[in-house]
């Protein structure tokens, strides 16, 4: 009887020293080749830092809907998105974050032209590529960015003033009160100088007041209240640099008691829905259009750059001019 329990005991001693080693090894027990994982390649994702200025227009809300969506829906993107709230200071504490991230490519809506130098050095010496997105910077070493997408702003101011000229007549006085966009920044200013490479050339066009409305509504109606209130009736046309401005300006002109669109002929830049309803109802005459729908040739760079490619110093969109029925007919088709 004694033997049989001993050798019950033994073999129970036995299984528990197997058992527990097949469970919870005291020691970390190496897997031998097969077992061991094997690693997950690295995620091929190209990872974007995205600075946008803010949502200051429809305009750029619309260019953020566009990049926010075309990155969404393409498995090979990851966006990393930043609003600056307008601040430029922001825009660059934004830049600091995504060299730090070590993005794979940085772009950037410039608030302003200068001012870049430093961040955008801190970006190549970091071996980061950035691409500029409808603003451009002025810097004198142009390696410091990669590509401009965006649109020709000469041009849309020039296409501004010969509308005004093909709606009056080149041998009408016109007077013409100007809101610009942001202070300093290059959409501003070369749309200023498209719309005075044309109106510069006519005597008997003349731009009577000019401040900037900020690119919004809100700062648009209060800047043409000061201009009504100054130059009233002697007013003949409109030139906003952009749609949300000129629909605040109406706002303004109705309130003073004279009819957009007739009394004071208005026309401005983006092409965004509202301008086109503004045009249906006779208050805005003429937008400039301006593409925001950006995503698609940003991600098509983005995939260009990994894939060796060269990109062209300017990517530039290609635009249209609406007013009276063309820009009637058109409202189905805006995207936005
Ligand atoms: C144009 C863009 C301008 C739009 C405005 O590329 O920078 O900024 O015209 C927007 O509506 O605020």
């Amino acid at each position: 009887m004694k033997k049989i329990l001993g050798i019950i005991l033994i073999c129970t001693m036995i299984m528990g020293l197997m058992v527990g080693c097949g469970s919870t090894p005291t020691t970390q027990e190496e897997p031998n080749a097969e077992e061991k994982v094997v690693e997950e390649p690295k995620d091929e994702k190209i990872v974007i830092g995205f600075s946008q200025i803010g949502a200051e227009s429809g305009w750029r809300t619309a260019e953020t809907e566009s990049v926010k969506k075309t990155c969404e829906e393409d498995p090979m993107i990851e966006l990393k998105f930043s609003d600056a709230q307008q601040k430029q200071e922001n825009q660059i504490k934004a830049l600091r974050s995504f060299i730090a991230q070590e993005v794979d490519l940085i772009a950037l809506a410039p608030v302003v032209e200068s001012g870049w130098e430093t961040v955008l050095g801190e970006a190549k010496d970091a071996g980061i590529p950035v691409i500029l997105l409808d603003r451009q910077v002025s810097v004198a070493d142009e390696s410091l960015f990669t590509s401009f997408i965006g649109s020709d702003f000469v041009l849309e101011g020039e296409n501004s003033a010969k509308y005004l000229i093909e709606k009056f007549g080149a041998d009408t006085k016109v007077n013409i009160v100007e809101l610009q966009g942001t202070v300093g920044a290059s959409v501003a200013n070369d749309r200023k100088k498209g719309f005075e490479n044309i109106v510069n050339n006519n005597d008997n066009y003349k731009i009577i007041k000019s401040q900037s409305g900020d690119f919004t509504r809100a700062k648009g109606k209060e800047v043409m209240e000061a201009f009504l209130k100054a130059e009233g009736k002697k007013i003949n046309a409109l030139y906003a640099h952009n749609d949300d401005m000129a629909l605040g300006a109406i706002q303004a002109i109705e309130e003073y008691g004279l009819v957009p669109g007739e009394d004071i002929v208005i026309v401005s830049i983006d092409g965004v829905k509202d301008a086109f309803l503004s045009i249906k109802e006779g208050k805005l005459n003429c937008t400039v259009e301006c593409n925001p729908c950006l995503g698609p040739q940003l991600v098509k760079a983005a995939k260009d750059l990994k894939d060796g490619k060269t990109l062209p110093k300017w990517i530039k969109s290609e635009e249209d001019v609406y007013y009276g029925q063309k820009a009637i007919d058109a409202i189905p088709s805006r995207s936005y």
